[in-house]
């Protein structure tokens, strides 16, 4: 279960944020912030306490607090952005982390290792870390020997096309997993109960698991029926402005 989340309000800079997909058009910047309240909203009424930072105008996808940190039951690591435009943002979380961490449980991943926390996914003790445009060998390396120095274990799972691990995969827990793209037929998640996201819903396989709820994002029919189905209450939430900057709900918070 959950006690927390961390979530940063999204910065009028964020129009100028990293996109794959400019045919999708600039986020509308208040529509933006009426979603944001709609998550925040959502993540209470899974029965969180919400920790909510400041905009930081500096950084146009700092709303995307996912990334700068993995946060466990008992470490956090800070992580190291491989874009560009990111270095820097991880540094901004720290000050928070340490209101909910002792020092000695607070990690750092260090050039030139690089990895974002979008490409992280957990499974109760174990660490799935996609290596992607963003998260190179020696990030999952050194990731890894961090969390092994707390008990926990990873492993890496190239990525092909998705920008990080989690765009097409949500652990659902109770071995329920959520897979889209190219990780529908991929042997690394052969031992879980997959929920196939269809092929024009992919977006839609960033969900969040939150204390026995599923925040799905809005407008995803087939995706909500078969979470239904596997007997989860759903949340929607609309996320089409984060979805203009390849981001969604996963991206918008660290959960711990
Ligand atoms: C980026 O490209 O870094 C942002 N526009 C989107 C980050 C999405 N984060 C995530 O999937 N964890």
């Amino acid at each position: 279960m959950f006690k927390n989340v961390i979530v940063r309000r999204p910065s009028r800079s964020m129009v100028n944020g990293i996109t794959s997909a400019p045919e999708l058009g600039k986020p509308d910047y208040e529509l933006a912030l009426k979603q944001h309240d709609d998550y925040i909203n959502a993540l209470k009424l899974c029965g969180v306490e919400v920790t909510v930072l400041e905009a930081d105008e500096r950084y146009p996808d700092s709303c995307f607090v996912e990334d700068v940190a993995v946060l466990t039951k008992t470490c956090a690591i800070v992580t190291n952005p491989g874009a560009q435009t990111r270095k820097g943002e991880e540094k901004e979380i720290i000050e928070t982390l340490k209101k909910f961490y002792s020092e000695d449980k607070i990690e750092y991943i260090k050039d030139p290792s690089t990895i974002e926390g979008g490409d992280v996914m957990m499974v109760g003790d174990h660490f799935y870390v996609g290596l992607s445009a963003r998260t190179n060998e020696e990030g999952a390396r050194q990731f890894i020997s961090a969390l092994e120095k707390h008990g926990y274990t990873g492993s890496v799972v190239p990525l092909e096309k998705v920008l990080h691990l989690k765009t097409g995969l949500a652990y659902l827990e109770n071995n329920n997993l959520l897979v889209a793209g190219e990780f529908v037929h991929s042997p690394v998640f052969e031992k879980f109960n997959k929920i196939i996201i269809d092929e024009n819903e992919s977006y839609s396989a960033n969900c969040i698991w939150v204390n026995g709820k599923v925040i799905v994002p809005e407008g995803y029919e087939k995706t909500k029926k078969a979470i239904e189905d596997a007997g989860y209450e759903v949340i929607l939430v609309d996320t089409s402005e984060y979805r203009k900057l390849d981001g969604g709900l996963s991206c918008l918070s660290l959960r711990f």
